[in-house]
């Protein structure tokens, strides 16, 4: 009966977004982890949350032109999906890749709302972006389009409506090009943005923390499941942004060893350790391949994504750090025969859904990125909580409220995986604990 409910949801959303894979995979995964929770609330069917939940309260689509350095016109669309309000404003970032559509925003803004609640801080869920590449674009460029982009964005969001933040392709540089055409626009110095640079209301460690906040979480989960230690354990972590530095960054802090890392053009190969001051180095100051470290590092070896995946490198934890659907079935085979224990996903949506089943049957620790990369988004709330007292604090105290927060989100999704007779797993438990609260806000506020 449950089973029958949730598959006629999910085939209304085939029948009217079927070419939208990556949003109606990510509602698949949810969905299907909540049939225990829904059986024991009968409200959830009631008030019609799933119909409801699965459908943006708004999306906006709109076209972003700037001219190029050469004088042609380079067009883009941009997009905000304002998926659900219930717990707070709009809040999560935006990407610029090429890749982007609006399975991509959708899929995002939607994984974005349980995340949110998952925090226990006051946020909606949203997303946004554009197809945009940034890749290769001067720095007047740059500048240009995210001024288009923010002379429609600005009439859509607000510090009390929706706060959007960085994500692929979009970091410091980005939202300060943003927040200065938003400031320009309405003559208001207001927190529209989250990720902003120091100098003008930007947050202590927001900078580090996904990749921090990863670490915390991933830690939390070795010394709870695992019982064990990340000190000398062998990492992997696919991409090399911010996300990716920064998990890497604290893994070496805490003794760990990170081995391989990635960008879209190849992985490197360290089997004594990565520098990650070289890779900051090669990614924020310079904006180059990663194959510029085995310049750096003659022990290091570099291979193309055309021959060899990163996942073949054998470790005793896997951080996907990248995209969307990054580690395939295969990857994951290949992982669980070389002694893989743990693989907590950074990235949004990294591992295929064949992938998270196999390590969940393996019995490999397996941290979901709704629950294991929202250090990202609470040091935003964070950031907001300061703008909006017009306070800023020491890197110290941000940095123990994320970790606190990060150990919080643990233990309300391992303590859930019990509850709904699925210990160990966090997939189940993260999911119903997000869900939650959001259901029942929204049934709360009436149907809407
Ligand atoms: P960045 O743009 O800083 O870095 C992205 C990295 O992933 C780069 O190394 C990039 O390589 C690689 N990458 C991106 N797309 C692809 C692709 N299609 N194939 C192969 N490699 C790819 O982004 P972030 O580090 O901010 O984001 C990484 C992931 O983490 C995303 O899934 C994002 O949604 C998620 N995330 C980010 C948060 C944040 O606060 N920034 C918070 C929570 C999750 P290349 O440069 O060659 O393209
Ligand atoms: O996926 C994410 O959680 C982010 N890109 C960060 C969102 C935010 O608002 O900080």
């Amino acid at each position: 009966m449950i089973n029958q409910f949730i598959n006629s949801i999910i085939d209304n959303l085939n029948f009217k977004n079927g070419h939208q894979v990556e949003f109606i995979q990510a509602v698949k995964e949810v969905l299907s982890s909540l049939k225990t929770y829904i059986q024991e609330n009968p409200y959830i069917i009631k008030s019609g949350i799933l119909e409801r939940i699965v459908i943006p309260e708004r999306l906006i689509e709109f076209r972003v032109a700037y001219q190029k350095d050469d004088t042609t016109i380079d067009v883009n669309t941009g997009y905000r999906v304002q998926f659900n309000s219930a717990l707070g404003p709009y809040k999560g970032g935006l990407r610029f890749h090429p890749s982007v559509n609006q399975s991509i925003i959708k899929f995002l803004g939607f994984e974005q709302i349980f995340k949110n609640s998952l925090t226990g801080l006051p946020l909606g869920g949203g997303k946004g972006g554009s197809d945009f590449n940034p890749k290769g674009k001067s720095d007047g460029e740059i500048m240009r389009f995210c001024q288009s982009f923010m002379t429609e964005l600005s009439k859509y969001i607000g510090s009390n409506t929706d706060i959007p933040a960085g994500d692929i392709g979009v970091g410091e540089r980005e939202i300060g090009y943003m927040f200065g055409q938003y400031k320009r626009i309405k003559s208001e110095f207001t927190g529209i943005l989250t990720g902003k640079s120091l100098e003008f209301g930007g947050s202590l460690v927001r900078k580090q923390a996904t990749g921090y906040g990863l670490i915390y979480f991933t830690k939390e989960m070795l010394e709870n499941i695992n019982k064990q230690d990340i000190k000398d354990k062998k990492i992997v972590i696919s991409g090399s942004g911010n996300v990716a530095i920064y998990a890497a960054e604290k893994a070496i802090q805490l003794g760990a060893c990170v081995v391989a890392m990635s960008d879209s053009s190849g992985f490197i190969y360290a089997k004594n350790g990565i520098n990650i001051s070289y890779i900051i180095d090669i990614k924020e100051n310079h904006r180059q391949r990663i194959s510029e470290y085995i310049n750096l590092d003659n022990s290091a070896e570099f291979y193309p994504a055309s021959e060899k995946s990163i996942w073949s490198i054998p470790c005793d934890i896997a951080l996907p750090c990248a995209t969307q659907n990054e580690l395939s079935l295969k990857d994951a085979e290949i992982l669980i025969k070389n002694g893989v224990i743990a693989v907590a996903e950074g990235a949004n949506m990294p591992c295929c859904e064949q992938a998270v089943h196999l390590f969940l049957e393996n019995n490999i620790s397996f941290a979901p990125g709704k629950a294991a990369n929202a250090g990202g988004v609470s040091t935003s709330g964070l950031e907001m909580s300061q703008n909006s007292i017009r306070d800023s604090w020491d890197f110290e105290t941000v940095d123990k409220k994320l970790e606190s927060i990060m150990k919080n989100i643990f233990k309300i999704s391992n303590d859930t995986s019990i509850k709904y007779n699925n210990p160990n797993n966090l997939v189940v438990g993260s999911n119903i604990a997000g869900f939650h609260k959001v259901a029942t806000a929204m049934a709360k506020q009436g149907i809407l």
